[in-house]
């Protein structure tokens, strides 16, 4: 397993679309072990493939407590999605130490296909059902702070690049 960089807000290579896996085969589970190694190691609930420079549609998530029972999706499709919407605090690992509210649909049917390529198909609410379409909106190449007003975005560039900078300096 290796850890992978995460892209950081708001560099370009964010805003590609990502395109469907052909075929789930080795080359895929190893991005995915890699991926979930890189979602540990940074205390994330989720990452979408598009944040480790890879252009193609994987996710992987863990909202539990207690990690060791991650989500794998692989061309995943909302199927329903409720009229009912949840504002909810997000954050990002590609926009660190920012948060922030966005409407998300409260309860999703999610259909991907999962580490072995078998379709499956599931209902999401709450944490999960945040985390399934802030990951799919990556894929998209959408980040959360798209929602925000364009001054707040104007700030959140200009906080990330000053951080950027700092830490290439320290
Ligand atoms: O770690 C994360 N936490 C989080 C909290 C609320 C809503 C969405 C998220 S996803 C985020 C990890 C991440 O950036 N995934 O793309
Ligand atoms: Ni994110």
């Amino acid at each position: 397993m290796a850890r992978l960089q995460i892209l950081r807000y708001p560099d370009p290579r964010l805003y590609t679309v990502a395109r469907p896996v052909a075929q789930v085969d080795e080359r895929i589970r190893v991005l995915v072990d890699d991926m979930l190694e890189t979602m540990y190691e940074a205390e994330g609930v989720g990452l979408a493939a598009t944040q480790v420079d890879v252009h193609e549609r994987v996710i992987v998530i863990d909202t539990a407590d207690a990690p060791g029972s991650p989500i794998v999706l692989i061309n995943p499709e909302l199927v329903v999605k409720s009229a009912e919407m949840m504002l909810g605090d997000e954050g990002c690992l590609s926009v660190p130490e920012i948060y922030d509210k966005v409407p998300r649909h409260a309860r999703v049917r999610v259909r991907a296909q999962d580490r072995s390529g078998e379709a499956r198909e599931f209902d999401a609410e709450g944490l999960l059902s945040v985390a399934v379409q802030h990951e799919m909106d990556h894929l998209l190449g959408k980040v959360f702070v798209d929602y925000l007003s364009p001054l707040k975005r104007s700030r959140i560039k200009t906080r990330m690049l000053k951080k950027t900078r700092d830490e290439a300096r320290a």
